[in-house]
């Protein structure tokens, strides 16, 4: 271990090292000052064996309190452990780890096997291996567990418990943590988890691709690595500040695989080769596997979460079913994805949330969470509820003994004449709204010209879809009382479409009254704000089964039913309720040709219009099951 001195060190310490001192207890005595953390700390980089005989890049931040013996909290990385160089230290000032700076834990980031400076093949959402029969059956809970192996054998001043937390693909590295069974390992944190890329996170939602986000992210980690190395991999070069306008031109996701990945690109060749949940897509989900979990279990994620959301509340969930047996919690709040981690939480794009929200989540959630496990702190054990939820609407913490709550009563709305939505079953014999759906015209996913997808638009002002005539519009008279909404949305909509195969894009909204301001605050005109709570799309040809898709027959009456992710949001008295159908959602997910056919290998002459009728009289009532708080 190298000796460091002041004047030896270069500290590699970001900005923010001088952020502005947290008003949070927790952190006021930390002295925001840059030779802090050398005073403090000292750091090690070691290659760790692995059981196959890979090593994996390690840097290990000790305490130079050596009086006490300390926990280990380990984050496991594809995106680099950077700064590279013992002499070199991180910014521990962001919001997630300067608290286990203050706390003295020993603070450990790993490279993931075939990443950055670890040896070894890297493999997108590696897949569990249930049975390991040799020591070449290696998985990242295998890594995780002779890490850890390693780590309380020879890292000084180690108090033998173990913590592993990490946001989004490092959320998915935690929750196999999960699985790898070493007795060290007392408490995880999977945070906005990587958990299923076909059902609902990251790659497709129901099946429908979420191709902006996916095709960036599979050109960049697809790029070629022949050795460890501390250098980033090259970007793509989209020309062009206009997703909308970029993605339409390029026509096809078949143009996109010709002219920008070919063949090398070997997790977007998987995904184009596996347009339907096969057992490809199920052995690279971890969910099958979460049984007999043994540490205890914190999953931390945001209601308005673009990439995860759906992968925090299901990790949770699967847990709750699988392994009833674990000390399994919930946090939830009004975050972006990763936000807890890189803001104060107080808005998203144009809506307010309050103050001091993510300071409350580290101080009265995630703290005590670690402390009790791996510092023994008893006093905290009840501190932690079983789910810590953010309530958007009236914007206050709330806490609940079990997700969803059971105080609920399951209501359906029903889509009616009129665009209105009402309490009660339309009566007309005969009644729905019809709308063309164009794919050389997808609606926008929002109304912003840029080219990296924004986070604000899971909260953003509807308006501008409300306005196109390929986009439909139901709403309730003004609310006289309000209503909290706890748990998943069900779509239940009774369609037909002139052609074989259509996406279904519900979006379910928050309708401000015309006179609503945010005090002073007018950088933008809140009244009549239509806020988007939670948007979901299916892609029709998946609705009775994910593995084996289903054509449509044209103009028959079909019934197209699903599950949007868990919201909890109230509707004050004074709102309305909105939904709004759409057939697109562009460039977020790719367009639908509207037939039954292989979208990943079509051609742009595949692409055709389709007369959508959504059903709303009697005998086919369209409805959104709301999941009502009784309070
Ligand atoms: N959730 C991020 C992501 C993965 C794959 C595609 C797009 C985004 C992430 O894990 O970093």
């Amino acid at each position: 271990m190298k000796k460091i001195t002041t004047l030896l060190l270069s500290l590699v310490l970001a900005g923010s090292l001088f952020a502005q001192v947290t008003t949070s207890p927790l952190l006021a005595e930390v002295n925001q000052d840059s030779t802090w953390i050398v005073n403090n700390y000292f750091k090690m980089e070691r290659m760790i064996p692995m059981r196959d005989g890979i090593k994996l890049f390690t840097s290990i931040y000790i305490p130079k309190d050596s009086t006490d013996k300390h926990p280990i909290m380990i984050t496991r990385t594809p995106y680099s452990c950077t700064p590279y160089g013992e002499d070199k230290f991180r910014n521990v000032w962001t919001r997630n780890t300067k608290i286990y700076f203050k706390e003295k834990y020993i603070v450990v980031f790993q490279d993931v096997r075939g990443r950055y400076m670890s040896e070894g093949v890297f493999e997108d959402i590696r897949p569990y291996i249930e049975n390991k029969k040799t020591k070449k059956d290696v998985d990242e809970a295998s890594d995780t567990y002779d890490a850890i192996d390693w780590m309380v054998k020879h890292v000084p001043t180690n108090n033998g418990n173990v913590g592993v937390s990490g946001i989004s693909y490092p959320g998915f590295y935690s929750t196999m943590a999960a699985l790898s069974g070493h007795p060290a390992l007392k408490a995880v944190s999977p945070q906005a988890p990587v958990t299923d890329w076909f059902i609902g996170d990251d790659v497709h939602h129901n099946g429908a691709f979420f191709m902006m986000d996916d095709f960036h992210f599979d050109y960049i980690f697809g790029q070629p690595r022949p050795k460890p190395t501390t250098e980033n991999a090259k970007g793509f070069d989209f020309k062009s500040q206009d997703n909308y306008d970029f993605y339409l031109r390029q026509g096809t996701l078949n143009n996109l695989t010709k002219r920008y990945m070919g063949d090398s690109i070997k997790f977007w060749n998987e995904e184009i080769n596996h347009p339907n949940y096969d057992d490809f897509w199920k052995a690279h989900t971890v969910t099958y596997h979460l049984k007999n979990v043994n540490p205890a279990i914190l999953i931390t994620g945001g209601l308005f979460d673009a990439e995860d959301c759906w992968g925090a509340w299901n990790t949770y969930k699967t847990i709750e079913k699988q392994s009833p047996g674990t000390r399994n919690k919930i946090c939830m709040g009004p975050w972006f994805h990763g936000g807890w981690a890189k803001s104060d939480g107080s808005h998203l794009g144009n809506v307010q949330f309050g103050k001091g929200i993510s300071d409350y989540y580290y101080e009265n959630v995630e703290m005590p969470f670690f402390d009790f496990y791996l510092k023994g702190k008893k006093d905290l054990a009840d501190k932690v509820p079983e789910a810590t939820i953010f309530i958007t609407g009236e914007n206050k913490w709330q806490q609940f003994t079990e997700w969803p709550p059971k105080n609920v009563e399951k209501r359906p709305i029903y889509l009616n004449e009129n665009g209105t939505l009402t309490p009660s079953k339309p009566r007309l014999a005969n009644g729905f709204t019809e709308y063309i759906s164009d794919p050389a015209k997808p609606v926008p996913y929002t109304e912003d010209v840029h080219i990296d997808r924004t986070k604000e638009y899971m909260t953003d002002d509807q308006r501008f879809a409300a306005r196109r005539p390929d986009v439909i519009v139901f709403k309730t008279d003004t609310l006289m009382n309000e209503m909290t909404l706890t748990g998943p949305i069900i779509a239940d909509l009774m369609v037909s479409i002139s052609t074989t195969d259509a996406d279904f894009i519900v979006k379910l909204i928050d309708v401000f009254p015309d006179n609503f301001k945010y005090g002073k605050d007018d950088r933008y005109p809140m009244g009549g704000y239509q806020m988007l709570v939670r948007g979901e799309v299916m892609r029709g040809k998946f609705r009775n089964s994910f593995e084996k898709p289903e054509a449509f027959t044209p103009n028959t009456v079909t019934e197209v039913k699903f599950e949007m992710p868990d919201v909890a949001h109230t509707f004050q008295k004074g709102h309305r309720i909105m939904i709004q159908i759409q057939s697109s959602w562009f460039p977020l997910v790719d367009r639908n040709p509207q037939q039954f056919l292989d979208i990943y290998h079509c051609d742009e002459k595949d692409f055709v219009k389709s007369a959508i009728h959504i059903y709303h009289d009697s005998k086919n009532a369209s409805s959104v099951l709301l999941p009502i708080l009784r309070k």
